[in-house]
């Protein structure tokens, strides 16, 4: 079995670790995280690497270089997923790394290996995304451990079920001097590399991204009395925001999404007195995605003014757009080169990944495969091309060699 092959036996095998059994869905601290866990640390210590947990959870395996100690080339990507997930979203990266790893193990290295399977990239139980990630760059402040589940449990209370200290997360955190730098492969999640009928790409920078809970206010009252000149129907004001929303984002050439949204009470014959509603907002630069946020703030104002209602956003989760490294992105693009014969085309992720929060602490870099079925993830249809796995392993693998090879 070929390496690229035994990556998507191991997404199959990964894929089937669920809390459902008619989905994929593996969150933060959950039993599903450490049934995962225990498998990838086996599959790092096959390929030579010692592993451990650190404090937020994370897997980390590490071979030393030829001169034992820091610093440390770190390859990996996310062992987390969103509700009904599909199987190579940050998995992929993982067993490419480890796979990586494995072809590695007697080569010798003027640095360190590891690779790292973080955790909580999505924030699929807290809401708060890169928690693995920003445990290892030290951003994780006190408030991260308060925030609440929907069954009420704080993430210090799912670290603390979950065999961890949630006082000792610092400990998660390393230094830039330990660092050599972060390299990461993802599928694209999304359609340009499919329509050029490329393999591969290299990723220059990721996407600048807010998430906000919004709640839209009303009053409740009766759905046969109430003419509608009388009603503050939060629902229907939280509808028209949602579409609001979508014509702001195509205007400023930003990208918005509510993927939830829920009425209360609830009741089939009652007019919502309250709207709840998640807001995910991406653009290519800070600057724009604030813009087109004070957009949709003033269409909030307007639309609930002329309904009579109230409306409040908050913050949830903020990462700012990072670039990627241009020596990293050179030893990926000479890696693409001596795999496929041609020069990769470089392309923003719209999607965010680990590798924003790891840019805090080491300089990054990213490796796009092309995703199959018009570009789909985050859904149970996201499909690889065997072939393509298989030339971004090799790419993979060139890349660090390239990596090595510029360092004294
Ligand atoms: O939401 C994202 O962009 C990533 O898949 N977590
Ligand atoms: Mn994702
Ligand atoms: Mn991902």
């Amino acid at each position: 079995m070929t390496g690229a092959d035994r990556a998507l036996a191991r997404a199959d095998e990964l894929g089937r670790i669920s809390a459902r059994p008619d989905a994929l869905e593996r969150v933060h601290l959950s039993p599903q995280h450490a049934a995962a866990d225990a498998l990838v640390a086996l599959w790092m210590e096959e390929a030579g690497l010692s592993t451990r947990l650190d404090a937020a959870g994370n897997r980390i395996g590490r071979r030393e270089g030829s001169v034992p100690g820091p610093p440390a080339l770190v390859l990996g990507s996310h062992l987390d997923t969103v509700p009904d997930a599909g199987r190579y979203d940050g998995m992929l990266g993982v067993l490419l790394a480890i796979e990586v790893a494995d072809r590695l193990r007697d080569h010798p290295l003027p640095f360190a290996f590891e690779v790292v399977g973080f955790t909580d990239e999505e924030g699929t139980r807290f809401g708060n995304a890169l928690f693995g990630s920003r445990a290892f760059a030290g951003a994780v402040t006190p408030e991260w451990l308060a925030v609440r589940d929907r069954a009420g449990i704080s993430m210090g209370e799912a670290l603390t079920a979950f065999g961890l200290d949630p006082a000792r997360i610092g400990e998660a955190a390393r230094r830039p001097e330990d660092l050599v730098g972060y390299l990461e492969v993802h599928i694209e999640q999304g359609p340009e590399l499919l329509d050029a009928g490329l393999p591969l790409g290299v990723v220059s920078s990721i996407a600048s991204a807010r998430r906000f809970a919004l709640e839209v206010t009303g009053r409740a009252a009766h759905a046969g009395g109430t003419p509608y000149a009388r009603r503050r129907d939060a629902l229907v004001g939280a509808a028209e925001l949602v579409v609001a929303i979508e014509a702001i984002a195509e205007e400023t050439g930003t990208i918005a999404t509510v993927g939830r949204i829920r009425a209360f009470p609830g009741g089939v014959n009652v007019v919502p007195g309250l709207a709840r509603l998640s807001l995910d907002l991406r653009a290519e630069h800070d600057a724009e995605r604030d813009a087109a946020f004070a957009r949709i703030e003033a269409e909030a104002e307007r639309i609930c003014a002329a309904r009579g209602l109230g409306w409040r956003a908050e913050e949830l989760y903020r990462a700012d757009a990072v670039v990627c490294d241009p020596v990293l992105s050179r030893a990926i693009a000479a890696g693409i080169r001596a795999t496929t014969g041609a020069e990769p085309p470089r392309l923003f992720s719209r999607a965010g990944h680990d590798a924003m929060a790891v840019a805090a602490v080491a300089p990054i870099g990213m490796l796009f495969v092309r995703c199959g079925n018009d570009g789909v993830s985050h859904s149970p249809d996201e499909t690889v091309d065997a072939g393509d796995v298989a030339v971004a392993l090799d790419a993979f693998e060139s890349a660090v060699l390239a990596v090595a090879a510029g360092r004294p």
